[in-house]
């Protein structure tokens, strides 16, 4: 569940369940609510996944654009984004979906969104370690045509892979409510050579999965 964003005098914003700054535990002052929150960090990855032309934005081949001109294009979406709102939504997102560089609190610098792009960019690959096992949630309907052509990055430039159960079950009821956990090989993967990169905090991208490397429930219902 998405937090409200809260600010410290002296840290700045944070989101956190009890309100309470994450450095120093003082109580945080009312800052972005819940919804406008959501709001925003929807129209960010949007507009950096898959709709910068709709948006007026440029994205360069490394999916980068200018930070002030996402700042202008947030703001001709909602009258009550400000620069800091926005800058606030970037640096809290629980799952490290966008990634800034220069710029402080409220301008300056670039911006891209991590990961879940169906525009076409080419990020640089990561070095970050690649667990053993990962995970990926999905809808019980699709089961079959993974089964027979294996994980297809389908609207996305790739397949998104999760490094837990529970994020990939979340992922999953984005499609379904009774969402199906396959378990992915990844450590057979990159033995055979295969390219896997974290992405965010939590997320892992690779072109496809081949079906040789997924447990797959033989039914939706044999999980
Ligand atoms: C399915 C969120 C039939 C696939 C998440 C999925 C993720 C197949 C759907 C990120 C298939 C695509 C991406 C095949 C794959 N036959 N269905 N051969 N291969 N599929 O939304 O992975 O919160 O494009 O199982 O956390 O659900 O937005 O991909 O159900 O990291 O930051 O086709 O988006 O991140 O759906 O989600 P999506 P996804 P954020």
């Amino acid at each position: 569940m998405t937090e409200p964003i809260r600010t410290c005098a002296d840290h700045g914003p944070f989101a956190a369940d009890d309100g309470r700054c994450p450095v120093c535990d003082a109580r945080g002052a009312r800052f972005l609510s819940r919804d406008r929150r959501r709001r925003l960090s929807k129209f960010v990855s949007g507009a950096l996944r898959h709709f910068p032309d709709d948006v007026g934005l440029e994205v360069d081949d490394r999916g980068w654009t200018d930070y002030e001109a996402l700042v202008d294009a947030a703001r001709r979406k909602y009258d009550w984004a400000e620069p800091r709102h926005l800058a606030a939504v970037i640096a809290t997102d629980p799952k490290g979906r966008f990634e800034r560089t220069g710029g402080g609190d409220g301008e300056g610098g670039r911006v891209r969104a991590a990961y879940g792009h169906s525009v076409d960019v080419d990020l640089e690959p990561t070095d970050g370690p690649v667990p053993d096992e990962l995970y990926h949630g999905t809808a019980p309907e699709n089961l079959p045509s993974i089964r027979e052509a294996g994980l297809q990055p389908m609207a996305r430039q790739h397949v998104h892979l999760s490094g837990t159960r529970e994020a990939a079950v979340e992922v999953g009821s984005r499609h379904a409510a009774d969402p199906i956990v396959l378990v992915v090989d990844a450590a057979a993967m990159l033995a055979d050579g295969h390219r896997i990169a974290k992405r965010g905090r939590e997320t892992y991208t690779t072109a496809a999965v081949p079906p040789t490397y997924l447990a797959v429930p033989s039914s939706g219902t044999d999980r």
